[in-house]
């Protein structure tokens, strides 16, 4: 079957998306050309941010698991583990040869398509997974073919319940340690017959079916109980959700998706310079990784991932962002808090996916601030005030394995993060200050001092490393961040109270984490030595150079050069998040060449889906999942921030446009990006020199781009008129802007 028939048919075109995508921006699509066989390394994710499935596009069987990504087993005491919810198969009963087959999924508008044909007939499938009408769909049809289209449908619950199935309604249901669940699928066919029988259903002759999917559980983050309502409540919200929906033609249900999807995924265009080749994805990665569109569409992808696993509810992307098909999940599918769960929320604002941070900064403010809940119960042990955790985290509050003290102040910088981004006052106030403050008083109670008078926290670690002492830069470093970020947030709130005059005392005592060792390296312990070539797949020791933002060239360079020394120790092999972060890393260090390079190995396909820590073993899936192994989503959220970190940096001093431009993307645009301050920026470059960035500011005030060794030609505003601006000895270029307004920086 040709693409265009396909593109008629379904309206698949870009322009579908009603952005005005397609004539100049290059599709960003996964395809295939045969289904996916493991579901690990090449079915393909759907998700609406809460709910979710992969596909496989199978010929004679397809499968769809599905998730929902509040569906754990375990409880307050117990950690349980993030269980799959079950499985759509449709049985098509085909067996003529199978010719044009291809599987595909569009990032533009989060849609996948199967279709092929089968003696003369051609089947196409759609799936798509709805934001505002919370169902997942499948569409089947024989296009010109009418009544050709049979297959029987069953219904698979996870947990080995019973499918019940009551005329077109397929459900499963039922209750583990503490949640009831319940998923419903309704069947509707156009044309034809459908049959019912007890374990499945049956059409035959129809044009066209739409299957409508949709789950949910009892879980509430903001109960004690963490339960809210019993198992027929939530098979009344699942029924009504589905009852809602009667009337939806399979057309209105699209539109609805893609009139909400399509708006905040075309924010951001990364444009290369390279087309959509004509080979797929699976070759792409392993004989063209080179292709800067594996790039665009390994960035894009990570966007798609935040939108399809981070949208709205209670609960932030975990370990595999929402998809998982099996009820004992590696390291249990969780929130684990010394990397993973931070690193999923690396590139949403940098990628102008504000509103997917929701989920983490809700369930990190409702645990924290839960009086005596169980965060606060872990600070109490110690007698100290505030709350804290441990590195492993199911969703009841339960938290175990090593302690992770620090995370409090790491997800504080989050907090702090999305405000340095959105200058949103009233979040600053209403949700961000408070736990800032109170994680500040876990701090205030549990420093000590040591031998020089330096407040230190005692009996650290570096995460999964070494031994446990005082003063480990991981610590140090974040609870910086930590009293720094809230005096400055203390300070927009105009709050000049005790408890500020109390931090700013402590913070000027406070050890900052950054002491040069004997062989130029950032030190990792105070007292245990720094072995040369260690290569632990943690950079503990260098989050003030990323995610946060001390280490830079801009303040003093005698630590860039140090965190040089220590990251070139530890290495360029890893697997998964590791490899990403070092992305980052080297891009913060202004090395493009070395970020690329990283960025290459990161991509490396690979097939192994056991847990392993062997450098060969990680990269990524033929799906673009990425491999620490087996499949674990931080690597792919930290490889789009890592690029994004590539094209654009917050500096302490202000915004630095391609800090780090690998010569692979020489030539190039972007746009939608955004920085510190409430600005959007694009750019534009050639031969690997900026040409034109444009800055669109959303809050008014000073904009401040570095722009070493360039001079502005002129800065002008979007009538073309010239606006004025200065720039100091160190290449920064300062000018004010108004609300909304756009300037042109032109080189
Ligand atoms: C951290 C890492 C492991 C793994 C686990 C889920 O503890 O050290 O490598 O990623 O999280």
């Amino acid at each position: 079957m040709k693409l265009e028939t396909r593109a008629l048919i379904f309206g698949l075109a870009c322009c579908a998306c009603g952005t005005g995508m397609g004539a100049e921006r290059v599709p960003m699509t996964l395809w295939y050309d045969e289904p996916a066989t493991v579901w690990m390394t090449s079915a393909l994710p759907v998700g609406n941010g809460g709910i979710g499935a992969m596909f496989f596009g199978g010929v004679e069987r397809e499968q769809v698991q599905f998730n929902d990504k509040t569906l754990w087993a375990g409880s307050t005491t117990q950690r349980g583990a993030y269980q799959n919810m079950g499985d759509l198969f449709f049985d098509f009963g085909t067996t003529g040869e199978c010719t044009d087959y291809r599987r595909e999924l569009s990032l533009d508008n989060a849609v996948g398509t199967v279709s092929y044909t089968i003696d003369g007939v051609d089947y196409v499938r759609e799936y798509f997974a709805s934001n505002p009408d919370s169902v997942i769909v499948v569409r089947l049809a024989t296009p010109g073919n009418k009544g050709r289209l049979n297959f029987s449908l069953r219904m698979q619950d996870a947990h080995e319940g019973a499918t019940r199935v009551v005329g077109n309604t397929m459900t499963i249901g039922g209750t583990l340690d503490l949640l009831s669940y319940e998923a419903r699928a309704v069947l509707r066919a156009e044309g034809g017959s459908v049959e019912s029988f007890p374990d499945r259903l049956e059409v035959r002759g129809a044009d066209a079916a739409t299957v409508i999917l949709t789950g949910a559980t009892n879980y509430d983050l903001t109960s004690p109980t963490y339960v809210t309502g019993d198992a027929r409540q939530v098979g009344e919200r699942v029924a009504a959700r589905l009852e809602r929906l009667e009337k939806k033609s399979y057309e209105k249900l699209k539109k609805t998706h893609l009139a909400d999807y399509c708006p905040l995924f075309s924010r951001v265009e990364v444009d290369f310079e390279a087309g959509q080749p004509g080979y797929t994805t699976d070759v792409l990665v392993r004989e063209h990784s080179d292709n800067p569109y594996l790039d665009m569409l390994y960035f894009q992808f990570g966007r798609y991932l935040t939108l399809a696993s981070s949208r709205g509810g209670q609960l932030p992307s975990n370990l595999q962002g929402l998809w998982n098909n099996v009820n004992n999940p590696a390291w249990e599918c969780d929130y684990h808090s010394n990397i993973n769960v931070q690193m999923n929320y690396w590139p949403t604002e940098v990628a102008n996916l504000s509103e997917c941070y929701a989920p983490f900064i809700t369930y990190v403010t409702a645990e924290a601030m839960k009086a005596d809940g169980p965060w606060q119960q872990v600070a109490r042990k110690e007698n100290c005030r505030g709350w804290a955790v441990h590195t492993q985290n199911n969703i009841f509050g339960y938290t175990d394995w090593n302690i992770n003290r620090p995370a409090n102040a790491w997800y504080c910088t989050h907090l702090w993060q999305h405000y340095a981004y959105t200058l949103d006052e009233d979040y600053l106030r209403g949700t961000a200050y408070p736990v800032m403050k109170l994680t500040c008083e876990y701090w205030f109670d549990r420093l000590t001092e040591n031998a020089d008078g330096r407040l230190v926290a005692p009996g650290e670690w570096s995460p999964e490393h070494g031994p446990w002492e005082n003063g480990v830069a991981y610590a140090q470093q974040l609870i910086y961040a930590l009293f720094k970020e809230t005096l400055a947030a203390a300070d927009v709130l105009q709050i000049s109270d005790s408890f500020v005059a109390e931090l700013k005392d402590k913070f000027a005592k406070l050890d900052n984490g950054l002491h040069i060792g004997e062989w130029g390296q950032i030190r990792e312990w105070t007292k245990e030595k720094d072995v040369k070539g260690d290569n632990h797949r943690h950079l503990s020791h260098l989050m003030a150079l990323f995610p946060c933002h001390e280490i830079s060239y801009l303040n003093d360079k005698r630590y860039a050069e140090a965190a040089k020394v220590s990251l070139n120790s530890r290495g360029d092999g890893a697997t998964g998040w590791s490899r990403a972060w070092k992305v980052a890393c080297w891009a913060r260090l202004w090395d493009g060449e070395r970020a690329y390079r990283l960025l290459k190995q990161a991509q490396h396909l690979t097939d192994v889906t056991y847990i392993s820590m062997d450098d060969n073993a990680g990269g990524v899936y033929e799906n673009l999942f990425c491999a620490h192994p087996s499949f674990q989503i931080d690597g792919n959220f930290g490889a789009t921030a890592g690029i994004a970190e590539m094209l654009i940096q917050n500096t302490p001093k202000g915004i630095y446009v391609l800090p780090a431009l690998p010569a692979a993307w020489a030539d190039g645009h972007f746009t939608g990006l955004r920085a510190h301050g409430g600005f959007v920026v694009d750019a534009e470059w050639a031969d690997g020199r900026l040409a034109v960035a444009t800055v669109t500011s959303a809050a008014g005030g000073e904009c401040k781009v570095y722009l070493p060794g360039r001079k502005p030609a002129r800065v002008e505003n979007a009538r073309g008129r010239k606006v004025d601006f200065s720039q100091d000895a160190d290449g920064m270029v300062t000018f004010s802007t108004k609300p909304g307004k756009r300037y042109r920086i032109v080189l």
